[in-house]
C-alpha cells in the first residue's frame, strides 16, 4: 500500500494484536517452623509493604494457611517468587511461595 502513511498503518496492524500481559498472584504459604518476624521482614523486603500491612499479611497466612503478596507480570513474579525461596533456603527456614495465574 503505497502513501506517506504507510509505516504507522503496519504499527497499527501489530498494535491490535498485541494482548495485555497475563497477571499472576505471588501466594506465601504457612508452615510450622519459620519465624513470624522472617516472614514479615520477607513481605517488607520484596513485596514493599510496611510493617504494618506485612504483619497482617502474615498473620491472614498463619491462621488462614496462605496470603496474597502481590500481583505482577508473569517474569516479574517468577523472580519474586525465586528470591524468596533463596532468601529462604539461605536462613534455613522452609518457607513456601508460589504464583498462580489471576
Ligand atoms: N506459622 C508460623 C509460626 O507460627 C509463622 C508463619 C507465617 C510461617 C506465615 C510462614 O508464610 C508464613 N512461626
Amino acid at each position: 500500500m503505497p502513501g506517506k502513511y504507510r509505516e504507522s498503518t503496519v504499527l497499527e496492524g501489530q498494535r491490535a494484536k498485541l494482548k495485555p500481559p497475563s497477571l499472576f498472584k505471588v501466594i506465601l504459604l504457612n508452615d510450622d517452623y519459620t519465624p513470624m518476624e522472617f516472614v514479615v521482614i520477607v513481605l517488607q523486603r520484596f513485596f514493599a509493604k510496611d510493617r504494618e500491612q506485612a504483619t497482617q499479611i502474615m498473620l491472614k497466612v498463619h491462621r488462614e494457611g496462605r496470603g496474597l503478596c502481590g500481583v505482577y507480570p508473569r517474569d516479574i513474579a517468577a523472580t519474586k517468587v525465586e528470591q524468596v525461596l533463596a532468601f529462604a533456603n539461605e536462613h534455613q527456614h522452609p518457607l513456601q511461595c508460589v504464583m498462580e495465574e489471576t
